[in-house]
C-alpha cells in the first residue's frame, strides 16, 4: 500500500550537516520524494505541529528548539512510508536507538533527535497538509 509521510530533518540535522546523509537513506530504502523545502518555522506553526504534546513539562523548550534555525520539511512516499521512514528513524531517544537507525547511528540526545516522522495516517494527512497545504 502506497502512503505518504511527512518528514522533518530538524535544524541540529541542518546545522550538523546531515541532510544529505538523512536524505540518502530515504531514497535507498526506496522511498521517493514528492515535496522537498528548507525553511525555519514560526512558533505558530511548531505549536500546531507538536500540538498533541502541549500539556508536556518539554514543550515549550521542543517549540524553541524546532524554531531555532532552518529545518528541512519533506514528504516522501512509498509502500508502508510511514511505518518505513519511523523504523529508519530509530527510537526517540538515540540513546536507546538501535545502530543502523538514524537516530541510533548519528544522535546522542533526546531533543536534537535529527528527524521526526509522521506516527500514523492521520498524523501524516494533518502534518503533510500543515507543511505542503498546496501539495496535490
Ligand atoms: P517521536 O519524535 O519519536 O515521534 P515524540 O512524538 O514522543 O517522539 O516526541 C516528539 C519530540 O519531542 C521528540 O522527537 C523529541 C522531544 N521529546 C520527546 N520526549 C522528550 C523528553 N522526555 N525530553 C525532552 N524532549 C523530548
Ligand atoms: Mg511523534
Amino acid at each position: 500500500m502506497s502512503e505518504r509521510t511527512l518528514i522533518l530533518i530538524k535544524p541540529d540535522g541542518v546545522s550538523r550537516g546531515l541532510v544529505g546523509e538523512v536524505l540518502t537513506r530515504v531514497e535507498r530504502k526506496g522511498l521517493r520524494i514528492v515535496a522537498l523545502d528548507l525553511r525555519t518555522l514560526d512558533a505558530d506553526t511548531a505549536k500546531s505541529h507538536y500540538e498533541e504534546h502541549a500539556q508536556r513539562p518539554f514543550f515549550d523548550s521542543l517549540v524553541e528548539f524546532i524554531t531555532s534555525g532552518p529545518l528541512v520539511a519533506a514528504v516522501v512516499e512509498g509502500h508502508r512510508a510511514i511505518e518505513s521512514f519511523r523504523a529508519l528513524a530509530g527510537a526517540t531517544d538515540p540513546v536507546n536507538a538501535a545502530p543502523g537507525t538514524i537516530r541510533g547511528d548519528l544522535g546522542l540526545e533526546v531533543q536534537a533527535n535529527i528527524v521526526h516522522g509522521s506516527d500514523s495516517t492521520y498524523s501524516a494527512e494533518r502534518e503533510i497538509k500543515l507543511f505542503f497545504p498546496d501539495l496535490a
